[in-house]
């Protein structure tokens, strides 16, 4: 090859390796992209709103703080803002908390009392005749949140001018729960391994450990469960005690606690005990010391998170003793260093013959009011296992002298993995905004969750993280913003998705409206659309075994009742659906009488939860006419239309989009759509055998036979 030849190759590929690095640094950077700002005028105010910054605080927190502004600003603006340690001039974004400020800067800002420790004002005062912007908390930790909301509304494209903010989050503990393993595998995880390497800690911090806690604490993410519910003792070791302690040291100047998980047969397994009974003294003590243990090195050590007695895992019970009495101990063994107890209620037996959907609530509700002050009962949104629609988990109406934390599951064990592209916020709001009834009409799930209904001091929202150490770190670029709109829902339970769908769209990708509109669109059906071609109508809990990917509604030969599709969608001759209601197991006596009354009647049942609560004749009129067995057919097909939709939307953004993430959600889409159309198919089949009807007009024939899509199987399918 000549040299010419050669040179010219290089360079092509060195283009390819630039373009393609650069894009791929996109995917990571996730909402915090400071794209430059396009728009003229809005550049022109910003630039003459920002002169200088001053930076008040001495902590590495405030050091973050300043970094994150000055290189946000940079990359904005184009323009490098050093820190004046002392305010000149006008203009200037002086960043501190309430007792770096001066006196008269104090005074302007008015009252800190509206805000708790993790709030945050962002004002634009006067002084002197001179206009500043201030940035203030009562804590370094508030400023730092406040410098993200600030970078918000820049990469949002908000006017800066006269800026009078003032915010704070609802809820206390606003967590990630990791169902990772210490062999780096992820419990229902679809974006590779665990970002934590066990085996390199504590002497190698990885980079990765800095982002994200960056990315967590510009959402107000405070706390994170490194391992899986499934526990292992081992965490609890020394040998792992030292890297939990070193990856406690990155997260703490942004405000995030670490937290464990906590196996109850500790003692035994790597104790040496006997027992791990909770009244047994040794047992006690033990617990006692190794909090101790835990503290001295981490002394901001959040607590446990605790899977007990439930799927296997051990718990109070092996002894004859209750939840109560298990939690109590362990919060004991953390009270004296602030430490809390996060105990699941995410219970049902195999010895219970009981419907599913009721025994978390008829085992929990009896101890309502005695578990310690530092004890949190952490409850799935729903009363099954975070399907694509549930209704409301009863427990939210009926424990009113216990904090209950929500456990939303932002990894998409039941909605695709992370092939399908789903809003997960729009799920979200509809669970926080559920009308509980407990004290009367308005009292939402929400109002109980950041503890206003009840006047709860402890209260939290948990999202089982979607993160792994894929490049962009949830496997889809679209999961991303699951993992944010989480975030900001944790911090104000009562924020509309499409607000978080606006703001993550412009943070991430762009501000023209072009695309938003559209985009925000796809992004605000695609939760209705995987309802409708999964779970139509109230259907759950019909997927495929133990990867729980794909349909399997025939599933009905696993060993405890529960676990099988047929005894949830309980399809015959007659009918499909599984009665809750009083003609049935009365699951709707758990709630409140209001709501009760509403799902129990076939008339006022609202048509999403109907076959959760009805079994209802394949003849059955819905309120469009349409029989049940019709409905349900384009319902299925309405599934697979929406997600067309969503392609032809997304096939049009080409020119907003970076090549890469283009490519990437176009391949996404492209399995989405043909994954929707296998549920479709395979469902419909499977139903058809009991309705004996014919697919109604407008319902795309199966291309393949139910046995075929019975014979599929999926050994490596992630997650499992
Ligand atoms: C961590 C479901 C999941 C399990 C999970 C469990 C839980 O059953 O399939 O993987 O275990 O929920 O939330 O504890």
């Amino acid at each position: 090859m000549t040299y010419i030849k050669k040179t010219f190759f290089k360079s092509i590929l060195l283009f390819f390796v630039v373009c393609w690095s650069s894009s791929a640094q996109k995917d990571y950077k996730l909402w915090l992209q400071y794209n430059k700002v396009d728009n003229d005028n809005l550049k022109t105010e910003y630039l003459s709103n920002i002169k200088e910054i001053v930076s008040l605080g001495k902590s590495e927190t405030s050091q973050i703080a300043f970094t994150e502004l000055q290189s946000a600003l940079d990359e904005m603006l184009g323009k490098k803002f050093e820190n004046k340690s002392i305010t000149t001039g006008d203009h200037n974004i002086i960043i501190g908390s309430k007792e770096s400020l001066a006196p008269e800067i104090q005074k302007e800002i008015g009252n800190f009392d509206q805000i708790n420790d993790e709030g945050f004002i962002i004002k634009s005062i006067s002084i002197k005749n001179k206009k500043q912007l201030v940035i203030t908390g009562k804590t370094d930790i508030g400023v730092l949140y406040g410098v993200y909301s600030f970078l918000r509304l820049m990469q949002t494209n908000k006017s800066i001018q006269n800026l009078n903010i003032t915010d704070a989050p609802k809820t206390n503990i606003r967590i990630l729960n990791h169902w990772d393993n210490l062999d780096r595998t992820v419990e229902r995880g679809y974006a590779g391994f665990s970002l934590w390497n066990w085996q390199k800690l504590p002497d190698f911090i990885d980079q990765r450990y800095i982002d994200y806690a960056r990315a967590n604490a510009s959402i107000g993410i405070n706390g994170t469960v490194l391992t899986n519910v499934n526990a292992n003792a081992l965490i609890l070791t020394p040998q792992y005690l030292e890297k939990v302690e070193a990856l406690s040291n990155v997260f703490r100047p942004y405000g995030i606690k670490v937290y464990l998980t906590a196996r109850f047969s500790a003692p035994i397994e790597i104790g040496g005990l006997k027992t791990a009974d909770p009244k047994d003294a040794q047992v006690i003590n033990w617990w006692k010391n190794k909090a101790k243990e835990i503290y001295k090195r981490i002394p901001d050590f959040g607590g446990f998170l605790v899977k007990a007695n439930s799927e296997g895992q051990p718990g109070p019970q092996n002894y004859n003793r209750d939840h109560v009495d298990g939690a109590n101990m362990l919060a004991d063994a953390v009270a004296p260093f602030g430490g809390v107890i996060m105990w699941r209620a995410f219970v049902y037996s195999e010895h219970d013959a009981n419907d599913r959907a009721k025994q978390a609530y008829a085992e929990f509700v009896p101890y309502d009011g005695k578990f310690k002050d530092n004890v949190i009962v952490q409850v799935k949104n729903g009363a099954i296992d975070f399907q694509p629609r549930e209704p409301f988990h009863p427990m939210f109406g009926a424990m009113p002298k216990t904090p209950l934390m929500m456990e939303f599951q932002i990894t998409q064990e039941y909605l695709g993995f992370s092939t399908h592209l789903v809003f997960l916020p729009k799920l979200f709001q509809e669970v926080l905004e559920s009308d509980t009834y407990q004290k009367g009409k308005g009292t939402t799930v929400a109002k109980v969750i950041d503890g206003s209904l009840n006047k709860t001091k402890l209260t939290g929202i948990a999202g089982v993280s979607n993160i792994g150490n894929d490049l962009n770190w949830t496997g889809h670029p679209f999961a991303q913003a699951n993992w944010y709109g989480f975030g900001r829902l944790a911090w104000n339970p009562y924020l509309d998705s499409e607000t978080i769908a606006d703001e993550w769209l412009r943070c991430t990708f762009s501000n023209d409206e072009n695309f938003i509109k559209p985009v925000k669109q796809m992004m605000m059906q695609s939760r209705e659309a995987v309802v409708n071609y999964m779970t139509p109508l109230g259907l759950h809990h019909i997927m495929d075994t133990g990867h729980h990917y794909g349909p399997g509604p025939w599933v009905s030969n696993l060993s405890r009742p529960e676990w099988n599709p047929v005894y949830y969608h309980k399809a015959d001759k007659n009918g499909i659906g599984f009665d809750r209601s009083k003609t049935g197991t009365n699951a709707t006596a758990q709630y409140a009488p209001e709501v009760e009354k509403m799902f129990d009647n076939l008339e006022t049942c609202p048509e999403k939860d109907l076959l959760w609560f009805h079994h209802v004749s394949w003849d059955y009129k819905l309120k469009n006419g349409q029989t049940l067995w019709n409905g349900l057919a384009l319902k299925y097909q309405e599934g697979v239309n929406q997600v067309a939709a969503m392609q032809n939307i997304w096939n049009k953004t080409q020119k907003y989009v970076d090549e890469e993430r283009f490519k990437e959600v176009q391949m996404l889409l492209e399995i989405q759509h043909k994954e929707a159309k296998w549920w479709r198919d395979a469902c419909l089949l499977y139903f058809q055998q009991y309705s004996k009807k014919e697919l109604p007009l407008g319902v795309e024939k199966p291309t393949q036979s139910l046995d075929y899509f019975k014979s599929l199987k999926f050994p490596f399918a992630p997650g499992n």
